[in-house]
């Protein structure tokens, strides 16, 4: 181990506790990569976190034959909802291998066909929902709209988000769920830290439960329903025991996986999609632009097929700079398999792991100049291939990275695309970003005014 810098006014037993607060860890991060550089540590209560946001260092950890994912104190803290589903598993639990080879198939581009008619259907309870709004709220609309998106194509589930002026249970008791892993993760490894979060564990055991009863009961009335349900991603598991025997899992883990698509499969799109209306109400020129490209791909084509989805390159390049500025899932843990050492001086153990800090990373000198700025350009097809690979990592990497990508980004996409084409956005002109630092990021007290646009000749 080598001696990091680290934050200045480190304490004796607590470590780099001033100036540093569960809700803005991400932001704090940020702040201190600016100040201390490509690598850099940060302790708590003796966990010490090595945050790294080089890309060259990144590119080291991203390296599959010397590292692979570490299930960090965070994501550790999940496994009570998630288990052995594909996020939380450990690298060598034997679900984790048998799970992907039997779900990958059903999350690739091709497989997105048959999601992209419930993502239009989703829609257009969207704009029921805005009907005769006038402000509204952009997160938690976003939220109801990736929830039953995920809700449908996963498990035939509808949570009724738009026909209910509250959140669902669901999303409150997932959300405080996640806060906590954020809290808990670090805290735990130490007394004084596990005596801090008694009183949230025992709420985050209740809302543990709350969400794997949710789906123990789907699955309990499938297995009596006689309809059947072709497309969705419990039926591929539950006949598994027929199709694929060799890849069968177990009702136990079944319920983890249902789990992990539900929390994972939502509330990381809907803070991306949020945030690209932040930054498309915020620039009108990108917005104008983007909107150009919609009118002329789709015209005023109610439900554009699948493969008009992916001709939208410009709306694409919004969201992929939104994810370059706020990746809404912000790191990945990576564990030396070996004894190594990376940027030719940094010595690492077996079994030491450090995280890629994804803000960091996308702001690295590679991007340029004026990294804060919002410019969708950057994702031209000639810069990209201008910068090295692991510059732009918001799906993690390696055998790992996110299984939803290809969902999430038609998803985003397809609505972000009806959105432009269906309203004018006016924003809160007094609005300044505040992000919400749940595990995941989202903007918090986000409006706009929606309406309809006029019909178009
Ligand atoms: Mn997703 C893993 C980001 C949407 C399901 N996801 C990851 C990782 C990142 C990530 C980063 C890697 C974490 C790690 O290495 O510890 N995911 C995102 C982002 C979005 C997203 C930024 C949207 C934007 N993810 C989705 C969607 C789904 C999903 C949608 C499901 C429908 N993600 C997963 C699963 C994993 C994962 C499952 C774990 C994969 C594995 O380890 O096998």
């Amino acid at each position: 181990t080598t001696t990091l810098p680290h934050p200045p006014r480190r304490l004796p037993l607590v470590g780099d506790v001033i100036g540093a607060s569960q809700t803005t860890a991400v932001r704090d991060s940020l702040r201190y990569a600016s100040e201390l550089g490509p690598i850099f540590e940060r302790k708590i209560l003796g966990q010490r976190v090595v945050i790294v946001s080089g890309a060259d260092l990144a590119g080291e950890l991203c390296d599959e034959k010397r590292f692979s994912k570490y299930v960090n104190p965070a994501i550790s803290a999940l496994r009570g909802l998630g288990g052995d589903g594909l996020f939380t598993a450990f690298n060598e639990e034997p679900n984790w291998a048998k799970a992907h080879a039997l779900l990958a198939p059903a999350f690739t581009k091709s497989a997105m066909h048959s999601y992209h008619d419930v993502m239009l259907d989703v829609f257009a309870e969207l704009e029921g929902w805005w009907a005769n709004k006038d402000a509204v709220d952009v997160s938690a609309d976003m939220t109801r709209l990736t929830l039953e998106t995920i809700g449908r194509t996963a498990m035939g589930y509808g949570f009724h988000s738009f026909e209910n002026s509250d959140v669902h249970p669901f999303v409150s008791a997932m959300v405080r769920a996640l806060a906590f892993a954020q809290k808990s993760g670090l805290l735990s490894q130490s007394r004084v830290g596990r005596m801090i979060t008694a009183r949230g564990a025992r709420q985050n055991a209740s809302d543990e439960k709350y969400v794997l009863d949710l789906v123990d009961d789907v699955i309990a009335t499938r297995r009596v329903s006689p309809e059947p349900h072709p497309n969705d991603l419990l039926e591929l598991m539950l006949r598994a025991a027929q199709d694929h025997p060799e890849l069968a899992i177990d009702e136990q883990n079944i319920r983890y996986q249902l789990v992990t698509f539900l929390v994972a499969g939502h509330e990381t799109t809907s803070g991306a999609l949020s945030l690209a209306l932040y930054y498309l109400s915020q620039n009108p020129e990108v917005l104008a632009r983007a909107r150009e490209e919609v009118d002329s791909v789709w015209g005023s084509v109610d439900r554009p097929a699948y493969d008009q989805v992916a001709k939208l390159r410009y709306v694409r390049r919004v969201l992929d700079e939104t994810l370059r500025l706020w990746p809404t899932a912000p790191a990945f843990g990576r564990q030396a398999r070996e004894d190594t050492t990376i940027g030719g001086r940094y010595e690492m153990r077996a079994g030491e792991w450090a995280l890629v800090f994804l803000p960091g990373l996308h702001r690295d000198p590679v991007w340029g100049e004026n990294t804060d700025e919002f410019d969708p350009d950057r994702f031209e097809p000639s810069r990209v291939r201008s910068r090295p690979a692991h510059a732009y990592k918001p799906f993690g990497t390696g055998e790992r990275a996110c299984i939803g990508r290809q969902f999430a980004v038609h998803e985003a996409v397809l609505i972000l695309g009806k959105i432009l084409q269906r309203y004018d956005l006016r924003p809160d002109p007094g609005y300044r970003l505040e992000l919400n630092e749940r595990l995941t990021l989202m903007p918090s007290g986000f409006e706009v005014t929606v309406t309809p646009r006029r019909k178009m000749v």
